[in-house]
């Protein structure tokens, strides 16, 4: 039985050099060592052993026994660190390759005008303000001199929310809050989103407006030629002509719309200017004294200027772009160009 044993061991021994996979050495085991295997069948003839010998085998049947099972998960062991081995070779990062380049965003054309024309009235001591695009019908038309049969207030020209609740036509609503909370001197910008029911390629039914308030004992018309001149040479460049034009706004007396010379063609006439070679650029005047008796503002001690100006507008004369709708598109070709 001792040399059956050893042969057992040797057999099994030799067969696992040349197993390469689990499953072949798992065949090993049961063939070895299974329920029905070499193993149990060689200690069925324990019987025919003489007695005094029986312990011994046992006990050497064990160690043959125990050494295989050892060897056996000693090789799938080294199998499965082979395994892994090759493939974290295979997986192997190169640490040395250039990262991917990612898209970097840009501010949309409106935000880049409106913070270029905001510094330029911040650099000349003007607050900027911010207020409600959803505003009571007192602030945006009742407190700017614009009576309940006003043509403003059509249900054509704003989008109403309720009867008193509407989405501002304008930001001088946001002018008349801040002259409610403060007394003079008052220099404020307001920049923000407005509403008005129109579309086509030069309207939106929203778009960006920029409007000022300067409002001082012994402010004149002169500051106000002067502080939108100095403004529009300063955007459009200094040799660019400007001409103010009477016109009526209800919340401003005497009224004024501010041409530039035609961008395009520098004066000469052109399909941009309609041949007249002068863009209307923005709307200014006095503050009506109508304004300043709604926000308590005593009109015979001071006075104001205001200004207003669509930035879509302006952005589509500085860059060319021909229709509005190209602002609120989000296409990428379009925006990655400013
Ligand atoms: C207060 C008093 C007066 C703001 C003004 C204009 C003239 C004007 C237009 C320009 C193009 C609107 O975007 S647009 O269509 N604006 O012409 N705006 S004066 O006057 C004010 C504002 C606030 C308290």
């Amino acid at each position: 039985m001792r040399e059956q044993l050893e042969k057992l061991q040797r057999d099994a021994e030799e067969e696992l050099l040349g197993a390469r996979t689990d499953e072949a050495i798992q065949a090993i085991r049961t063939k070895y060592l299974g329920r029905k295997g070499a193993l149990t069948s060689i200690l069925r003839g324990l019987g025919s052993v003489a007695p005094e010998e029986r312990p011994a085998m046992g006990q050497l049947a064990n160690q043959v026994k125990e050494a295989l099972s050892q060897r056996i998960d000693a090789v799938l062991e080294g199998i499965a660190v082979s395994k892994k081995d090759s493939r974290l070779l295979q997986e192997r990062v190169d640490v040395t390759l250039p990262g991917r380049g990612f898209a970097r965003g840009t501010l949309h054309p409106i935000t880049q005008v409106t913070q270029e024309i905001c510094g330029i009235f911040a650099a000349l001591g003007f607050a900027i303000a911010e207020g409600p695009e959803v505003e009571l019908d007192y602030y945006n038309f009742e407190a700017l001199n614009m009576a309940k049969d006003h043509p403003s207030r059509d249900m054509q020209a704003t989008f109403y929310i309720t009867e008193n609740l509407l989405l501002r036509t304008h930001t001088s609503p946001v002018q008349v809050r801040v002259m409610e909370k403060q007394k003079p001197p008052v220099r404020v910008i307001a920049p923000g989103k407005v509403y008005r029911p129109d579309a086509d390629i030069s309207h939106s039914p929203m778009f960006h407006q920029i409007e000022g308030l300067y409002v001082d004992r012994g402010v004149t018309f002169a500051d106000l030629k002067g502080t939108l001149t100095f403004f529009l040479k300063h955007v459009f460049g200094d040799e660019i002509g400007v001409r103010f034009r009477p016109s009526f706004f209800p919340f401003t007396e005497p009224s004024a719309e501010v041409d530039i010379q035609c961008v395009m063609c520098r004066g000469k006439g052109c399909r941009v200017c309609g041949q007249s070679g002068w863009l209307e650029i923005l709307g200014s005047g006095m503050v009506d004294p109508e304004v300043f008796k709604a926000v308590g503002y005593d009109s015979e001690e001071y006075t104001g200027f205001a200004f207003g100006l669509g930035v879509e507008r302006i952005a589509m004369l500085r860059y060319g772009i021909s229709d509005i709708r190209l602002f609120t598109e989000n296409d990428r070709r379009f925006l990655e160009q400013f």
